[in-house]
């Protein structure tokens, strides 16, 4: 009984596609336009191997209502911490207005050396740093706050995000805090690649033992290294979608999702859809590979 009613739904399914109207086949906006299927039950794109890689889709995020140092109305998903792997903690924050980090260096249980990068997603963020003053934040702005810095963050809008990197300095300068906005970063072209980059955080003052990239690619571009290398990463996919080679392993990734990868996971990115591709990208660098 149950066969021929699954015989009988075959039938009916392929009798539907075969009734489908040809002309629509030359509608690639319609074609293209995004759906937003309806969540399954008990799935999740999220994918997580500790110590190799993990994605993290919106989906499966899990929200608490503090973070160490900070107070006011606050809400962060750790996204990447040391139980991974990892070398750094990512959050990704909700936050509402007059939430604050004030001297977070000074927080009980602060790590020593703490260095802290905050970059703006939606609202404002009000920060202040010695030689700087304090300046305003809006999408695409951010801060590094150097180790010793006092760290004083104010949220000034309901609903504002950020991201939030945290890492323990282990480099042997005494790096400078930075406040600014992607839009004052120059893009560039990397030799051999196609894909366009901004330097927020810049690696290549041998003071900062991380640095901080927007990556953008075009439709259809594609790294052209399947880089293997030492340096671990954290990502957020800012903008459109595409796909991720991670290990051995291929993942659609679209806007919102966030990505870790360990030190030596090969990996590789290709932009498909019709729509650019941006990803805020982390990656450690100018520390000693044999002593990290
Ligand atoms: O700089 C990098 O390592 C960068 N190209 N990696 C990546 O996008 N996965
Ligand atoms: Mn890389």
């Amino acid at each position: 009984m149950l066969l021929s009613v699954l015989a009988a739904l075959a039938t009916l399914n392929f009798a539907e596609s075969t009734q489908c109207d040809p002309s629509s086949y030359h509608q690639p906006a319609a074609a293209h336009s995004a759906v937003e299927l309806p969540l399954l039950a008990g799935h999740t794109r999220s994918v997580v191997e500790p110590f190799q890689f993990a994605v993290v889709a919106p989906e499966s995020r899990m929200y608490t209502p503090s973070l160490p140092g900070w107070h006011g109305t606050i809400s962060a998903a750790a996204i990447v911490t040391p139980a991974l792997g990892a070398r750094f903690a990512m959050y990704l924050v909700n936050a509402s207005a007059g939430a604050s980090s004030t001297d977070g260096t000074l927080y009980e249980g602060a790590p020593s050396g703490l260095e802290r990068f905050l970059y703006v997603l939606h609202g404002t963020v009000f920060v202040k740093e010695e030689s700087q003053g304090e300046r305003r934040l809006e999408y695409g702005g951010f801060v590094y706050y150097a180790p010793g810095e006092k760290m004083n963050t104010f949220v000034g809008d309901e609903g504002s995000s950020f991201v939030l990197i945290d890492q323990v300095y282990a480099g042997a300068f005494k790096p400078v805090s930075v406040i600014g906005n992607e839009a004052e970063a120059g893009t560039e072209f990397v030799p051999g690649e196609v894909f366009k980059l901004r330097r927020l955080l810049n690696g290549s003052d041998p003071g900062y033992d991380f640095n901080i990239h927007i990556m953008d690619f075009a439709p259809g571009e594609y790294m052209n290294v399947k880089e293997v290398h030492y340096n671990q990463h954290g990502l957020l996919m800012l903008r459109g979608h595409g796909i991720y080679l991670l290990g051995e392993r291929f993942f659609p990734v679209a806007t919102g999702d966030a990505l870790y990868m360990a030190p030596f996971v090969p990996q590789w990115f290709g932009a498909l859809g019709p729509t650019s591709a941006r990803y805020f990208l982390y990656k450690d660098v100018n520390t000693n590979p044999l002593l990290h």
